[in-house]
């Protein structure tokens, strides 16, 4: 059996929002936190450099991707595990691909084993099992390693969530067994659907495998975000004080202040990154997509309250400009400035909650952002 390691230590807590520190090899992380998506070992169009000087602690890797191209092999090999590889010194955590292989790949196959599948790249065939997930993690030495688990799409009955939940536990057990390197930290995933009951269960049989943290699947498949909502402020709450909590791939800046306050520490989402690429900054007044004809001659900054060094020195007809031609650095500059966004409100968060003043703050930040300002 193995005994886990303890890395989180909480320091304050407002009503159910709580503040803390992660420790791991690669520095420490003060949640909450948002953890930028670097699917592929690059954070889309940013430098590793950047990252650091807007104060990210964690970025994401995925295991599906990695696996298919260049291989973990290859990431071992040459930079002993993804950080050498990327040269970012700082903690990652990698999904274990289930998920991915679910939303990319086609003819998957669930069985006992694993998932088989066909590359979204070149259509070869694969397994990845449990076992195998945990050795790619293994040669990523990523910090935070995901279990491999099978997440269903919503709406699904509750005879096809429980037997999945089931699976995902049988999966949990071989995860825990697998040897991962010393400064390793194995989460475990508690999956069910928006069932409470399910979801206890699942959170109390994963307890017994003494996983260093525990994080949410399945949610934002699917559901009404009110759903996910109610689920949270109910659920969250009941998770383990001592240890991280982390919802995965979730989600809207509205979506994480309510996952705050329901007491969550982690998350991640490709929606800062994504949504760049296709125009949109968001900011305190709420989304603003650059591509409108309005922001033609607009001299003011993205986001007139934002600090990042973008809206310090770049006008929004200049953005604009750059990205109707077509020019990368406009992919670059509304990246930049919507991870700044993320990782501030997320700074903010937490120094609410260390003032005790975290409905204040959720308040004041939900009341500006659907303001509808642009
Ligand atoms: N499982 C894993 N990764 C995930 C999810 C999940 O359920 C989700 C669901 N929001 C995002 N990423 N392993
Ligand atoms: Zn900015």
């Amino acid at each position: 059996m193995t005994t886990e390691k303890k890395i989180f230590k909480k320091i304050a807590q407002s009503k159910k929002a709580r503040a803390g520190v992660i420790t791991t090899a690669h520095g420490e992380i003060e949640t909450p936190i948002f953890m930028p998506v670097g699917t592929r070992a690059s954070v889309k169009t940013m430098w590793q450099e950047e990252l650091e000087e807007m104060n990210a602690q964690i970025i994401l890797g995925n295991t599906y991707h990695l696996y298919l191209r260049p291989g973990h092999e290859l990431i071992e090999k040459v930079g002993a595990g993804l950080h050498g590889f990327m040269k970012w010194d700082r903690a990652i955590l990698t999904d274990s691909g289930g998920y991915q292989v679910f939303s990319l790949s086609s003819m998957n196959k669930v069985t006992e084993e694993g998932v088989t599948f066909q590359s979204h790249l070149d259509g070869s065939r694969h397994l990845i099992s449990p076992e195998k997930s945990m050795e790619i993690q293994r040669a990523l030495g990523s910090d935070i390693v995901m279990n491999f688990d099978e997440c269903p799409a919503l709406p699904a009955t509750k005879d096809r969530l429980r037997e999945s939940m089931e699976l995902t536990l049988r999966w949990a057990k071989r995860c825990r067994d697998y040897q991962l390197k010393d400064h390793q930290n194995l989460f475990g995933i508690i999956q069910g659907g928006l069932h409470h009951d399910l979801r206890t269960e699942c959170m109390e049989r994963l307890k017994e495998m003494n996983f260093e943290g525990f994080a949410l699947g399945g949610l934002s498949v699917g559901e009404k975000n009110e759903e996910m909502v109610s689920f949270l402020d109910n659920f969250v709450h009941t998770m383990p004080e001592d240890k991280p909590r982390y919802l995965m791939g979730v989600g809207k800046p509205l979506d994480i202040l309510n996952g705050i306050r329901a007491g969550i520490d982690m998350f991640d989402c490709v929606l800062p990154t994504r949504n760049a690429r296709n125009g949109q900054f968001l900011t305190k007044g709420g989304p603003l997509n650059i591509k409108k004809e309005r922001f033609k001659e607009d001299l003011l900054p993205p986001d007139p309250e934002c600090n990042c060094k973008v809206c310090r020195k770049y006008s929004r007809a200049y953005i604009r400009h750059l990205f109707t031609v077509g020019e990368y650095l406009a992919g670059n500059m509304i990246t930049y400035h919507n991870l700044y966004f993320y990782l501030q409100m997320t700074r903010d968060a937490r120094e609410a909650i260390k003032a005790d003043k975290f409905d204040e703050f959720y308040s004041s930040f939900y009341n500006s952002y659907t303001s509808n300002m642009w």
